[in-house]
């Protein structure tokens, strides 16, 4: 059996990079669960969630957050996720997750996190600054729990003990980091046990692996950007698809078209998208050669149809649990957290008595 497992931060309604990086290779998962044919039939155990504790570090109304916890899971399941055959759950309903983050804490160095770059984007510094460079206001800006972020997302992940993580190149880093506490662990705390406490889990990456903003397109697309139509939401209506395609920032290069992300972002960016909504095998050069007398407005029109095809009745299903109240959710939730919950007990039986701490019987 392979354990698929991986989480996605409840910050508002994910959206289409989201969705490319991460979401939808979910959903084939879980069909492999469920194939037809025998040889198409995979036994994956899948364990997905919001991670509503890494939210925090993001200031937020406590109605809005409430509410964006509810969006988000009402996302999964509107997007096919089924709570029989995926387990879906809440990372605040498992106390494990901070529990196990204390633990991992002992042997995660400060000079590998103050290397990360996430804490430095969300601070507005830049990737090269390290923390001697910072001013007093940086300093008062950087919280704990940002800084800390990659230890609580390496106990999310080592808690289920999973052989695969289905994320986007964004989390490269932190699964790599994730990977380096567990052997840290194994030889501190585990090395005279019969096995290893943690085994080492292997990055799933989607080809899609950085959708850019659609107006900002140097900077990853985002749930917490200020600007809406910076993003495609996988519940927008086919209507604010194309407007926001029609939006997107591209150039005023003459000529024919071209696949250059240094020079060209914007444009190369609506044709990563193209090949990823499509699932194209050809590569986005080969794709903007067969397109290469295509005005800029026809490919944004081309880009919007292909992406109101993919996320076609995503939004439908999402208005009709919405509608419901929460009685879908609820009964999803109450489902998943079992799963995990039992997950996470008996991984946390070995990492207590791996290090010493009292185990009830
Ligand atoms: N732009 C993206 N392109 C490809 N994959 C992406 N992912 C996020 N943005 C892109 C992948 O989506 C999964 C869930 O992400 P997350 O919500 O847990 O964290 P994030 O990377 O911080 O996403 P956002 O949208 O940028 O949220 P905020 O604004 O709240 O920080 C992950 O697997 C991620 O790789």
């Amino acid at each position: 059996q392979r354990v698929i497992f991986s989480l996605i931060q409840p910050t508002g309604i994910p959206h289409l990079g989201n969705y490319l990086g991460a979401l939808r290779r979910w959903k084939e998962l879980q069909d492999e669960k469920t194939a037809p044919t025998k040889k198409r039939r995979r036994n994956n155990r899948l364990i997905f969630g919001l991670a509503d504790l890494h939210s925090l570090t993001l200031k937020q109304d406590r109605e809005v957050r409430r509410q964006n916890s509810r969006q988000t899971f009402a996302s999964l399941l509107a997007l096919g996720l089924d709570p029989n055959r995926s387990a879906l759950f809440l990372q605040s309903q498992i106390q494990e997750h901070a529990e196990l983050m204390w633990i991992l804490s002992n042997v995660a160095s400060t000079g590998y996190l103050s290397r990360m770059t996430q804490w430095k984007d969300k601070i507005g510094v830049g990737k090269d600054a390290s923390m001697e460079q910072l001013d007093e206001k940086a300093r008062e800006k950087l919280k704990l729990s940002l800084f800390s972020y990659p230890v609580l997302q390496a106990a999310d992940i080592l808690l289920y003990r999973p052989n695969f993580v289905p994320v986007g190149e964004d989390q490269l880093q932190h699964v790599e980091f994730t990977r380096q506490l567990a052997r840290s662990f194994n030889s501190a705390y585990a090395r005279d046990l019969k096995a290893p406490t943690f085994n080492l889990p292997e990055v799933m990456l989607s080809p899609a692996k950085r959708i850019m903003s659609l107006q900002q397109p140097e900077k990853k697309m985002s749930k917490s950007d200020p600007d809406v139509n910076s993003r495609i939401l996988i519940t927008d209506a086919p209507d604010e698809i194309r407007n926001k395609i029609r939006k997107a920032k591209t150039d005023s290069v003459e000529g024919p078209l071209t696949y250059d992300p240094e020079k060209r972002p914007g444009v190369s960016n609506l044709i990563e998208i193209l090949k990823h909504v499509t699932r194209s095998s050809k590569s986005c050069e080969e794709i903007t050669q067969e397109l290469q007398d295509t005005t800029l407005g026809a490919l944004k029109a081309l880009v919007a149809e292909e992406i109101v095809k993919n996320l076609d009745g995503i939004k439908e299903k999402y208005d009709a649990i919405m509608a419901a109240g929460d009685k879908e959710i609820h009964s999803a939730m109450v489902l998943g957290t079992r799963v995990a919950r039992a997950k996470a007990g008996n991984t946390m039986k070995h990492v207590r008595e791996a290090v010493g701490l009292y185990v009830p019987e």
